[in-house]
């Protein structure tokens, strides 16, 4: 099959994927958290080591940043600190889940008051999108019950929404809310937002500002993550993906390194839809965290990974593909899918990064540059940031 570099360069040129702030921080499993040299100790560090990855691999032109983590007391600062780097701030993520006070549930508590407190918190999310000039507030629960009785379903919906809608009607008119679901953990029988569906419907409800977050980490085993996305595109209501690769659970690994091919379904169906578009309002995050490889190589593996598999989408002969689905001819149709997946674009990415100031090869290039040496040697005392559990 030809690699038609023309249809490559034309996905790339648009793709732009934020990187998640957290991906610099120390992190870990439940079991242990393992210090790296040169971990950025505040948020303008971290901004730097976005720079740097968006830098070597040109498409990562925004940083997620995720509050309490990422406090500042001047997030303009902040946002022109990112400017200078190269990178914009992008995406806010809140957090109601590391408070003493929603062991039982933050948005879905029982308790009025501890509603109350987790509301303020995503008001006050939206205050610094003010002040960062960002779109969107990422919303994910980590409520749920762990035991059959322990709460009722319907009434926490209820407060769930009530919460959802106070927030929506807060949002200025550029801003959007994109609500995450995740299918277990950290409770173990009952999630409050476990699936694309219930997502779905709350946004449906709260109006066009809400859309759904597809985080390829939080279904179950064999889910066609791929089907989900094609659904959520004709329905106008796919806001977001949070990228990282899964064996078992939310192992937020580098993505395309567990399912390769999967990332490609994902992105084939991203691309018919004409969505890399960033007008298409579908944003392209990665959500992953790096416990025992290095971080800045890491990200920039996993956008390279991001690149490789747009590219490959890229290729798919839709004409083609079209008219074998039309004619019943299975065979052909799946052939055709294959061959794109099957091409090595590598070449054709690496020349696109060129041309566009980027790095043909970003990992060599990153090795080659000095700046984990640098930063090793420069961030010495102050406290590690981490995802502080
Ligand atoms: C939860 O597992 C999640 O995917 C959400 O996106 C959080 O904001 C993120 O991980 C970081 O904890
Ligand atoms: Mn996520």
């Amino acid at each position: 099959m030809i690699v038609e570099t023309d249809a490559i360069d034309a996905q790339l040129t648009m793709l732009d994927v934020e990187v998640p702030s957290w991906a610099y921080g120390n992190s870990g499993t439940r079991f242990k958290v393992f210090a790296q040299a040169g971990v950025p100790r505040d948020p303008f560090e971290k901004v730097a080591d976005a720079a740097m990855v968006h830098r070597m691999t040109g498409s990562a032109g925004s940083v997620a940043i995720h509050i309490p983590w990422d406090k500042v007391d001047d997030y303009a600062k902040l946002s022109r600190f990112a400017h200078d780097e190269g990178v914009r701030i992008g995406t806010v993520n809140s957090n109601t889940f590391q408070d003493d006070d929603y062991m039982l549930g933050s948005v879905t508590h029982p308790e009025a008051a501890v509603r109350r407190k987790a509301t303020e918190h995503l008001l006050e999310c939206v205050d610094i999108m003010d002040a960062t000039g960002s779109r969107d507030l990422k919303l994910w629960f980590a409520d749920g019950t762990n035991y059959p009785g322990q709460d009722d379903f319907r009434s926490r919906q209820d407060r769930l929404f009530d919460v959802l809608h106070e927030v929506y009607d807060r949002l200025g008119d550029d801003q959007r809310m994109v609500l995450e679901y995740k299918l277990f953990e950290p409770a173990f029988y009952s999630t409050d937002v476990p699936d694309w569906g219930v997502s779905y419907a709350h946004c449906l409800k709260l109006g066009p500002k809400a859309k759904v977050v597809v985080d390829t980490g939080h279904h179950a085993p064999g889910t066609n993550i791929e089907f989900i996305v094609a659904f959520l595109l004709r329905e106008g209501k796919l806001g977001a993906f949070d990228f990282n690769s899964r064996f078992y659970a939310d192992d937020d690994l580098m993505v395309g390194a567990a399912d390769p091919f999967q990332l490609f379904r994902i992105m084939h169906e991203v691309v018919k839809a004409d969505a890399i578009d960033p007008a298409s309002g579908v944003a392209f995050m990665l959500d992953q965290c790096h416990n025992i490889e290095p971080k800045i190589p890491a990200q920039i593996r996993s956008i390279m990974n991001v690149q490789e598999s747009v590219a490959k989408a890229a290729l798919v002969d839709q004409v083609a593909l079209g008219a074998a689905q039309l004619a019943g001819d299975v065979l052909e149709a799946n052939s055709i899918i294959m061959d794109a997946f099957n091409c090595d674009v590598r070449d054709a990415v690496a020349q696109w990064r060129e041309t566009r100031g980027a790095q043909a090869d970003p990992v060599a290039a990153y090795r080659g540059s000095g700046y984990a040496e640098r930063i090793v040697g420069e961030r010495v005392g102050g406290t590690q940031m981490g995802w502080g559990a």
